[in-house]
């Protein structure tokens, strides 16, 4: 179905319109006039037409969600606290990111400092600082955003140019390189901006981005000069100001970004850092792309985008081609740990089943990417096993990026090390901090879903949020042990009884899909049905697109009981990834497992699992962190002290969750273990 005009907002956008209502203020605002034209009827931003959305799950926004999970709530917590601390820290005192704006605004024509995309990563500390404070007051770090925004605030240019490396640079170099990322700081300082807006209601951030979008938008677009972003991500930050302004230009601009794409058209322009335009996405027009190609996190940010798009417009095109080019990323180019991107040396994607261990560059941001765009995928086809890759790379991928301690970070997540591997305090480019941070201060965005009547539960973490639904107001307390154990409890509380689907999320990993596409499969494929009780008793459900649908009458204290079968699953991998050949991996529910040497006599490379392997499971502490491990018996080459002698024999193999490895100093590590002695290292 093709929709030509976009005429819906959705809940997000009106939360944000009906915040902003303070007649003092708000009379004159743009959203004050537009819930004045949606009553009237008179609008030009036309909500009136009736054409429908093609959403068909509706994320709820993570303000909207208490969580009050024993496995994220702490990391959330240490996001607020250590994570932040570490990326303020960094930003402002380490290295030079704040004092370029400083520079900027003393018009002293001090040097920059650092290098031309530092300012991106002020913008996503404090978009993560607005997620945190949003849920978690602090005025501490809300103190320190106001701080920085008057310094960003202040190195905006009279025509709303806002670039600290030009502005300290060349000024008349500006806009001549698409590889310089002008449009990826930009989008950056959108997000940050509609975040701090959404989350403080303050304004003065937001009138910056609105400047510079409306700079941007009257250089490019229709009819002015060609643009194709260096490093994708504007696009999702303009549906974003869409959303919170109602401002249609943004989402057309957004549009005609992406269509821009694989054209060729932006003659004049160069990019210096690539002679293939693969890289950056941009050898075919978006709506044609069947295979994924170059830089991971540019490819995640640019679906995402225009996921986001099509949310808005409907253009199917747009969903055709993601599908296909997901199929290629989830079929061929994805780690177990959900992690893309195995190449260093484009930070990306290289030929189909390239996933080789030691080397997966697999960065944190790559991964962070992949759950911004199975969100969307999952939204606009209503589908589950979009959750799954998600889910995938959220608990492994991308949390592998973040120590226990919170303020240590992997920029790449590789799945085996020699023991060369560490955790560091930053990076030069420092991508991955704020990123990780940003993406866990919002977890509560990724827990439920609501379309129309139906409520749709796609992670298990313990929170409690409120739907309102067409026949009332549902209130809805979720609690779990999970990931350690797969049951669900959901208590629900209405004033009077309420008839609604509600949809839990069916694993792939408990229905014996271990990765859609068959990359990766379950050596003992025997699943066991999922257990749905209402207050003790079973009740009936249907399957659909991944989920266990019960429709009930629900009532005040109703209680459901959801049950997934958690074992330990075998896994292997397709014979063209070559690597895997003659390995398996382990996972249990969500988690990947892997030998750390800390656990095993400082070895990881020593043991063999044969096929019929079966791990235990047993309570352990990584630090602080209490997880279950897995426990075996594994056959194992042992060298004597003095290497003179080496044995074959027994020895018994911690595995713990990948997330959770190297945080207890540089150690060995492999996640596919050998089932042959011909694979052993003895170091
Ligand atoms: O270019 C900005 C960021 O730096 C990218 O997203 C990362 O991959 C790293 O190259
Ligand atoms: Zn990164």
């Amino acid at each position: 179905m093709q929709y030509t005009h976009h005429y819906f907002l959705n809940r997000n956008a009106f939360i944000l319109i009906f915040k902003d209502t303070n007649p003092i203020n708000a009379i004159n605002s743009i959203y004050m006039k537009y819930i004045v034209s949606i009553l009237l009827g008179i609008s030009s931003f036309q909500v009136a037409n009736t054409q429908s959305s093609p959403i068909k799950i509706e994320p709820i926004n993570f303000s909207k969600v208490n969580v009050t999970d024993a496995f994220w709530k702490p990391k959330m917590d240490l996001v607020a606290t250590k994570t932040l601390d570490a990326c303020i820290y960094q930003t402002e005192q380490k290295t030079g990111r704040i004092r370029n704006f400083e520079k900027v605004a003393s018009k002293k024509g001090e040097a920059h400092e650092g290098i031309f995309y530092d300012d991106s990563d002020v913008f996503k500390a404090i978009e993560a600082i607005a997620y945190s404070i949003k849920t978690n007051k602090s005025p501490k770090l809300e103190a320190k955003a106001d701080e920085w925004i008057d310094k960003i605030a202040a190195a905006q240019l009279e025509d709303g140019y806002l670039n600290t490396y030009y502005t300290l640079t060349d000024l008349n170099k500006r806009w001549t390189d698409m590889s310089m990322h002008e449009d990826y700081n930009g989008g950056h300082m959108i997000e940050a901006a509609v975040a701090y807006y959404d989350a403080t209601g303050k304004r003065k951030f937001l009138d910056v981005v609105i400047k510079w979008a409306n700079y941007f938008d009257g250089l490019f677009g229709p009819g002015k000069k060609h643009w194709v972003t260096g490093h994708q991500e504007l696009e999702l930050a303009l549906v974003k100001l869409y959303r919170v302004t109602a401002q249609k230009k943004y989402l057309d601009l957004a549009d005609w970004l992406l269509s821009e794409r694989g054209k060729k058209l932006a003659v004049g322009y160069t990019w210096t850092d690539w002679k293939d335009t693969l890289y950056a996405q941009d050898g075919v027009p978006v709506k044609q792309q069947k295979e994924i190609t170059g830089h991971a996190v540019r490819a995640m940010y640019m679906y995402t985008g225009a996921a986001d798009v099509a949310a808005h417009t409907g253009d199917a095109d747009y969903l055709k081609a993601m599908r296909t080019v997901w199929e290629d990323v989830v079929y061929r180019n994805m780690y177990v740990t959900g992690g893309i991107g195995s190449a260093g040396s484009n930070e990306g994607f290289s030929q189909d089943y390239d996933l080789p261990n030691e080397q997966a560059y697999c960065e944190t941001c790559a991964s962070v990417g992949m759950v911004f765009w199975n969100q969307r995928m999952n939204s606009l086809t209503g589908h589950a096993e979009y959750i799954d890759v998600l889910e995938k790379s959220l608990y492994n991928g991308a949390l592998d990026g973040l120590s226990l301690s919170g303020d240590r970070f992997f920029y790449g997540n590789p799945l085996a090390s020699s023991g060369k591997n560490m955790r560091r305090e930053w990076f030069g480019t420092a991508c991955c901090p704020a990123n990780i941070a940003r993406l866990i201060a919002s977890l509560g965005n990724y827990i439920y879903g609501e379309k129309d009547n139906t409520i749709f539960v796609n992670l298990f973490v313990g929170s409690n949020t409120s739907f309102n639904l067409p026949n009332g107001t549902l209130q809805f307390n979720m609690t779990t042990n999970y990931p350690w154990d797969g049951n669900i409890t959901c208590s629900l509380q209405t004033k009077k009884k309420i008839k609604a689907p509600i949809a839990f999320r069916l694993p792939g990993w408990a229905n014996g899909t271990a990765s859609p596409g068959g990359l990766y499969s379950f050596t003992n494929n025997s699943p066991q049905k999922p257990v749905l009780l209402l207050n003790g008793n079973p009740i009936t459900y249907q399957i659909k697109d991944g989920y266990v649908i019960a429709e009930q009458e629900w009532k005040d204290n109703d209680v459901i009981s959801y049950q997934l079968p958690m074992k330990v699953e075998t896994v292997t991998a397709r014979s063209e990834l070559s690597f895997n050949n003659n390995r398996i991996a382990f996972t249990r529910g969500p988690l990947v497992y892997c030998i750390e040497g800390a656990d095993n006599n400082g070895k990881a490379w020593n043991v063999i699992a044969p096929q019929q392997t079966s791990f235990t499971t047993e309570n352990f502490k990584v630090l602080d962190e209490n997880v279950v491990s897995l426990i075996a018996n594994l056959p194992a080459i042992q060298i004597s002290a003095d290497g003179s002698n080496a044995n074959t024999g027994f020895q018994k193999v911690r595995a713990i969750p990948y997330y959770t490895w190297c945080n207890r100093g540089s150690n060995p590590m492999q996640v596919w273990l050998p089932t042959s002695f011909k694979e052993v290292r003895v170091n």
